[in-house]
């Protein structure tokens, strides 16, 4: 058991999470051993800003390869997480093969994150009160950043998605399982939403009055990838699901895109949803999480970027009908994690972790001033679209 100061690395909020949960943190030592580290663990701490699961790095004390990633899986989110990591082990799988036969340009390498077994072969362990766990070997000497840094970075974002996409363009989507029912289904984020709203009681600030006005206009609209979805003009593939830049790792010594790790959400989906979230991750300068919401914007130059990045991996497996939606596909994903987040808010923030009671309400304004400057560029951003095609 390592030696280090407890207090120092945790939240308050995880905290008080591990307490109501008559946990100690020596436990999560007894956790991570589960997974046969290769030395002595000498640290644990929180690691990442993710929304949902609790992440940790696990440092030991040997030389090489000495990080892991340790995560609780949110099991009120991913109700059955067996099926995760099969998706999970499936998905790296086959990259892995894929890679065997794929040349990079030189002096490229990319990355596949490895599940971690515990001592009795399993992917994922169960402690006495049911927590779910599982360990991912960490990309070594790599890191991400919340926010763009330079074009440079901008477009490597493009190339690791379209990297991605390409090397599981090959995986029929029918083999992974649907671990997140209506996942970027944005009309059954809308009938939720309309549940939640017909329950709410409380005095409606002027923010509230703004997103309910900013839902209310573009809710007719907001079935367009569905509805093209379900018209044949897209079709379902294997996708990331959740492709913002934090998720994107960069060699801390080239600078160049290695890896896309958390990959929880690899299922079948729109190629549409992962471009839209890659997008409205990557053009928002300020962050999803700044307290600015009124001056947030789209930056074109980054998209413009990104796109071009994206397409140098992706133009031999997207058809006509996919460029035909992109524009859209950008809009309706910040449209859609700004109504997420305000359901959220309005239903007492029972899905995404939040520090304050206004968190959620703070998110969803950053994405509908975003989606409000997407919609102020559309004629630009078409152009961009079409120029690259
Ligand atoms: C959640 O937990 P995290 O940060 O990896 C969410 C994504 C959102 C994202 C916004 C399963 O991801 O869909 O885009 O927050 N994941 C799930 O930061 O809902
Ligand atoms: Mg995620």
């Amino acid at each position: 058991m390592g030696t280090f100061d407890h207090d120092a690395f945790f939240s308050i909020e995880y905290l008080m999470d591990l307490n109501t949960r008559g946990k100690t943190l020596g436990n999560l030592f007894t956790v991570a051993e589960q997974f046969k580290p290769s030395g002595r663990i000498t640290d644990i701490r929180e690691f990442g800003n993710g929304n949902i699961n609790n992440t940790f790095l696990v440092t030991m004390d040997t030389k090489g390869e000495n990080h892991f990633i340790l995560q609780r899986i949110n099991t009120q989110v991913f109700r059955q997480p067996e099926l995760v990591m099969l998706n999970m082990r499936m998905a790296t799988e086959h990259i892995r093969k894929r890679l065997q036969t794929t040349s990079l340009s030189s002096g490229r390498r990319w990355e596949v994150p490895s599940v971690l077994l515990t001592k009795g072969g399993r992917d994922h362990w169960l402690d006495s009160d049911g927590s779910f766990w599982r360990a991912i070997s960490f990309i070594d000497n790599s890191r991400s950043f919340d926010t763009i840094k330079d074009i440079e970075h901008a477009r490597e974002v493009g190339y690791a998605l379209g990297m991605f996409h390409h090397l599981l363009s090959d995986l029929p989507p029918d083999r992974l399982a649907d671990t997140l029912k209506g996942f970027h289904i944005t009309p059954l984020y809308l009938q939720h939403y309309d549940e939640v709203l017909a329950k709410y009681s409380a005095v409606k600030s002027p923010e509230v009055n703004y997103c309910l006005q900013f839902v209310c206009e573009r809710s007719a609209w907001a079935h367009v990838l569905e509805n093209a979805r379900a018209q044949g003009r897209l079709r379902i593939r294997t996708i990331h699901g959740d492709p913002k830049v934090n998720n994107i790792m960069m060699d801390i010594d080239t600078g160049q895109a290695i890896s896309i790790v958390d990959l929880d959400t690899v299922k079948p989906g729109l190629v549409h949803y992962d471009i839209g979230d890659c997008l409205r991750s990557g053009c928002n300068p300020m962050g999803e999480e700044t307290e600015q919401w009124e001056i947030v914007h789209f930056d074109i130059d980054l998209c413009r970027t990104i796109l071009q990045g994206y397409l140098s991996m992706a133009i031999g497996f997207l058809t006509e009908n996919d460029f035909e939606y992109l524009y859209d596909s950008i809009r309706l994903i910040a449209f859609e994690l700004g109504l997420r987040f305000f359901t959220d808010y309005l239903e007492g923030n029972v899905y995404f972790k939040v520090t304050s009671p206004e968190h959620n309400l703070a998110r969803a304004l950053v994405q509908f001033k975003l989606t409000e400057s997407i919609e102020s560029q559309a004629k630009t951003i078409s152009n961009i679209i079409q120029g690259i095609r």
